[in-house]
C-alpha cells in the first residue's frame, strides 16, 4: 500500500517539476583537462575548533585518531539544482513557507483551501541564505565553501527525475573551477539518475559532459572511473513500468548498410534503448541508487551488491529490524555505502526525532514534537528536531559500519511540495486531512543540512562536520615553538620568521546581487577585506597578531574593521559565545586600538587596555600583553578569530555570516604554543 502511495506521489512530483521547467540548453563549452589534486591551498580545517550551538564540540585528534588510511573513505551529499530561474516569477510578496503560512493562521492546519495557502510548491522553513535560486554564485560560493570545510568530497547532482538543468549546472560548476583557480579546494561532481527514460538521460549525460571532457577536473571517480549512480533495471522505476528510452544516436542506415561504422550495433539500430550503451558501460563505474527498501522491484535491495540506498525505510518492519551492518550495500562482498540523512519522510512519518527505541514523538497542533529524550544527550529537551536525534543515531550506525563511501540525503532540497486531491481526506501527520506532503514538511519533517534562518540555525552543518572526522580522522593541530622578536612598527618582514599559517578561503568576500523566490532579491555587499592568511608570536611580555587579506586593507575606521576575537580560557561557556576579549571594536586612532573583556554579569564588553597596532597595505599587527590575556608560563594555548564587517554582534551567526570571518562561520584557530 505504500509503495503504491509513494509511487503515486512521486509520479505527481515529477509531473509538477517537468511541467515547471522551461526547456534548458547547454550554455558553456568550458573543458578543462586539469587534473591535479594539489591545486589547492590547505586551510588545515580538519584542525578547527567550534563548539556549535548545543554545546557539541568540534572532535580533535584525542578522540577521533589521526586521518584514517587502511580504507578509502568518502563522503558524498545529494546537491539539489531545482531552485531554478523561474521560481523568479512566482506570486510576490513570496509566501511560499509551511512554516510561515501556519504561524499566519492555525486553521490552515487542516484546510487545504485556507487563504494562506498560494502555492503549489513550498520551501519546509527559510534557508540561512533566503529563498535563494541554485544559479546565486554567493550561494553556490558559500556551499562548496562549507562543504569542503567540512570534509565533503563530491556533490551529487540531481536527475533523479530526469530532468537536466544544463544551466544550473554550467554556472555552479563553473564557479567551482573559479574558486579552484583562487586555490581554494571544492568537492568533486556526479550524477545520480533513475526515473524517467533513464537510459536517454545517462546517455545525454555523457554525450554532453563526460564525451566531451568537459569539467573533468571536477569528475569524481571510483574504482578508476567516473562514478554514475543510475538505476540497474531501467524498465523499473517508481513510476512503474513502460518508460520508452528514444535512442537520439538512432541510424536507419546502420540497419542495412555493411559500410556504416556502426553497422547491427544495438547502440544506433535500436529506436528505442533496451539496454545501455556499451559507451556508458565502459566509462563509468555504475552503482544502482534508490530507497532503501527491503525489496524493490521485486528483489532484495537494501544491504546488495552494487544497490547503494539513499535513506533507509525505517517505517517498514523488515528494514528496521535488519542489522544496521547489513544495510550497508555491498561491492564484491566488501561494505561498500552507507546512507546518512537528518529524517526520512512525513509521509512516513519518521522525522528527525525518531529514534529506533522510541519511534516518533507526540506531535502537536503544529506537527511540531513535544519534550523528547535525546539519546546523545542523556537529556529530555523541549525542542528535540533540533538536536539531530535520528542523524545521529544513523551516524552511529554508519562509523561502525565504516564503509569506504558515507552518502549523505541532503544539503539544499527545501522544496515541500502540497498535494490536495479534488476529494477525500489523508492519513497525515496522525490526523484526516484533505492535503499531504510527502519529502519534506516543516522543520522536524525535512532532510536539508544546509542551515536554516533562525530556528536551529547550523545544528545539523555543524553535527555533519563532527562526524565526518570522526570517520575520517584529523590532522594534529600544528603547534607554535619558541619566543619570537615582533615588533608592532608597521615594518612586517618580522613575521618572515614566523612560519606556521592559520588560514581562511580566498574569494569569499564577493557582493550578492541576485533574485530570489517570487519577487524577493537578495544584495549583500558586507564583504569587505577577504582575510586570507593569520598569525600568531609569542615573547615573554605579549601575544603578537598578524593577519593577511588579499587586498590592502580600507582604512581601520570603517564599521566593524578587522575585529579580533579571543577565546583565552578554551571555555565555549565563559565570554560572549565563548570568546572572552575583542580587539579592535574600539579603535582611538592609526596606530592605538583597544581591548574589550567580556563582563558576563552586565552582558556587554568593557574596555580593559589600549595597545598597539600598526597596518599598511594587506598587512595587520597587533600586540597583546600575556598577563591580561592570563596566557603565562612557557606552553600556553587558546583560540581566536578574525572577522571583518559583521552585520553586527547579535549572536555568533550575524557574526559570522556577512563580511569576512576567519576561519569560516563559527569556527576557530587553535593556537597551541611552546616555548621549547
Ligand atoms: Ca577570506
Ligand atoms: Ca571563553
Ligand atoms: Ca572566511
Amino acid at each position: 500500500m505504500k509503495k503504491h502511495f509513494l509511487t503515486f506521489v512521486l509520479l505527481n512530483l515529477m509531473n509538477a517539476v517537468i511541467q515547471d521547467l522551461p526547456a534548458q540548453k547547454a550554455t558553456s563549452n568550458n573543458t578543462t583537462n586539469a587534473t591535479d589534486n594539489n591545486y589547492y591551498r590547505d586551510l588545515y580545517s580538519d584542525t578547527w575548533v567550534g563548539t556549535d550551538a548545543l554545546g557539541r564540540s568540534m572532535p580533535g585528534i584525542t578522540i577521533t585518531g589521526p586521518v584514517k588510511k587502511d580504507h578509502s573513505r568518502v563522503v558524498g551529499i545529494f546537491y539539489i539544482t531545482w531552485h531554478t530561474d523561474n521560481n523568479a516569477a512566482l506570486k510576490s510578496p513570496y509566501s511560499g513557507d509551511v512554516t510561515k503560512v501556519l504561524a499566519a493562521d492555525t486553521n490552515a492546519r487542516l484546510d487545504a483551501k485556507n487563504d494562506q495557502w498560494k502555492e503549489r510548491s513550498y520551501h519546509w522553513g527559510e534557508p540561512e541564505m533566503g529563498y535563494f535560486l541554485s544559479k546565486d554564485e554567493y550561494v553556490i560560493r558559500k556551499d562548496m565553501s562549507m562543504l569542503a570545510d567540512a570534509g565533503v568530497d563530491v556533490l551529487i547532482m540531481d536527475v533523479t527525475n530526469a530532468v537536466r538543468y544544463w544551466s544550473e549546472w554550467d554556472t555552479i560548476f563553473t564557479v567551482m573551477q573559479k574558486m579552484k583557480a583562487e586555490g581554494n579546494k571544492v568537492p568533486q561532481f556526479c550524477f545520480w539518475a533513475f526515473n524517467g527514460p533513464v537510459m536517454t538521460v545517462v546517455q545525454d549525460l555523457y554525450d554532453r559532459i563526460y564525451k566531451n571532457d568537459k569539467y573533468k577536473d571536477l569528475w569524481f571517480y571510483w574504482d578508476d572511473k567516473p562514478l554514475l549512480l543510475y538505476n540497474g533495471m531501467p524498465h523499473v522505476d517508481a513510476n512503474g513500468k513502460g518508460v520508452q528510452n528514444l535512442n537520439p544516436h538512432f541510424d536507419s542506415a546502420a540497419l542495412t548498410d555493411k559500410n556504416n561504422p556502426h553497422y547491427n550495433n544495438p547502440d544506433f539500430t535500436n529506436i528505442f534503448y533496451t539496454d545501455y550503451t556499451r559507451d556508458i558501460k565502459n566509462t563509468f563505474t555504475l552503482r544502482t541508487m534508490w530507497w532503501g527498501y527491503h525489496e524493490w522491484a521485486g528483489k532484495r535491495f537494501v544491504g546488495t551488491e552494487d544497490n547503494w540506498s539513499f535513506g533507509y525505510d525505517m517505517g517498514n518492519a523488515k528494514v528496521k529490524s535488519t542489522s544496521p551492518d547489513s544495510l550497508v550495500s555491498l561491492h564484491n562482498g566488501r561494505k561498500e555505502e552507507a546512507a546518512v540523512t537528518p529524517a526520512q519522510h512525513p509521509s512516513s512519518l519518521v522525522g528527525k526525532s525518531w529514534s529506533r527505541a522510541f519511534g516518533e514523538p507526540a506531535l502537536n497542533s503544529h506537527d511540531m514534537p513535544g519534550e523528547t529524550y535525546v539519546p546523545w544527550l542523556k537529556k529530555t529537551v523541549a525542542h528535540p528536531e533540533g538536536y539531530g536525534i535520528y542523524f545521529q543515531e544513523r551516524w552511529n550506525e554508519a562509523l561502525k559500519a565504516d564503509p569506504s563511501f558515507l552518502y549523505l540525503n541532503d544539503w539544499n532540497e527545501w522544496t515541500a511540495g502540497k498535494y490536495q486531491p479534488k476529494e477525500g481526506t489523508f492519513d497525515f501527520m496522525r490526523r484526516k486531512n484533505s492535503y499531504f506532503f510527502v519529502d519534506q514538511y516543516n522543520a522536524e519533517f525535512n532532510r536539508c543540512i544546509q542551515p536554516m534562518k533562525d530556528g536551529y540555525t547550523d545544528n545539523y552543518y555543524m553535527q555533519m562536520a563532527e562526524n565526518i572526522r570522526s570517520y575520517k580522522g584529523v590532522r594534529p593541530v600544528p603547534e607554535l615553538k619558541g619566543l619570537s622578536q615582533i615588533k608592532i612598527d608597521g615594518s612586517f618582514a618580522d613575521w618572515n620568521t614566523v612560519k606556521l599559517e592559520y588560514r581562511d578561503t580566498r574569494g569569499d568576500v564577493i557582493h550578492r546581487n541576485h533574485k530570489g523566490y517570487g519577487g524577493t532579491y537578495y544584495n549583500d555587499s558586507s564583504g569587505r577585506n577577504d582575510i586570507i592568511t593569520s598569525k600568531v608570536a609569542v615573547d615573554n611580555k605579549a601575544v603578537y597578531f598578524y593577519a593577511e587579506s588579499d587586498k590592502p586593507l580600507t582604512p581601520s575606521s570603517g564599521n566593524n574593521w578587522m575585529l579580533l576575537l579571543i577565546d583565552a580560557d578554551q571555555n565555549p561557556d565563559t565570554g560572549w559565545y565563548g570568546y572572552d576579549f575583542l580587539i579592535n571594536k574600539n579603535i582611538t586612532d592609526n596606530k592605538t586600538s583597544t581591548v574589550m573583556r567580556y563582563d558576563t554579569n552586565g552582558k556587554d564588553w568593557v574596555k580593559v587596555a589600549q595597545v598597539n597596532y600598526r597596518y599598511k597595505a594587506n598587512q595587520l599587527e597587533l600586540a597583546i600583553p600575556r598577563a591580561l590575556l592570563q596566557l603565562k608560563g612557557d606552553a600556553i594555548s587558546f583560540d581566536y578569530h578574525w572577522c571583518d564587517n559583521p552585520a553586527d554582534l547579535k549572536d555568533v551567526i550575524s557574526l559570522s555570516t556577512s563580511g569576512d570571518s576567519a576561519p569560516n562561520r563559527r569556527f576557530n584557530y587553535r593556537c597551541i604554543w611552546k616555548k621549547d
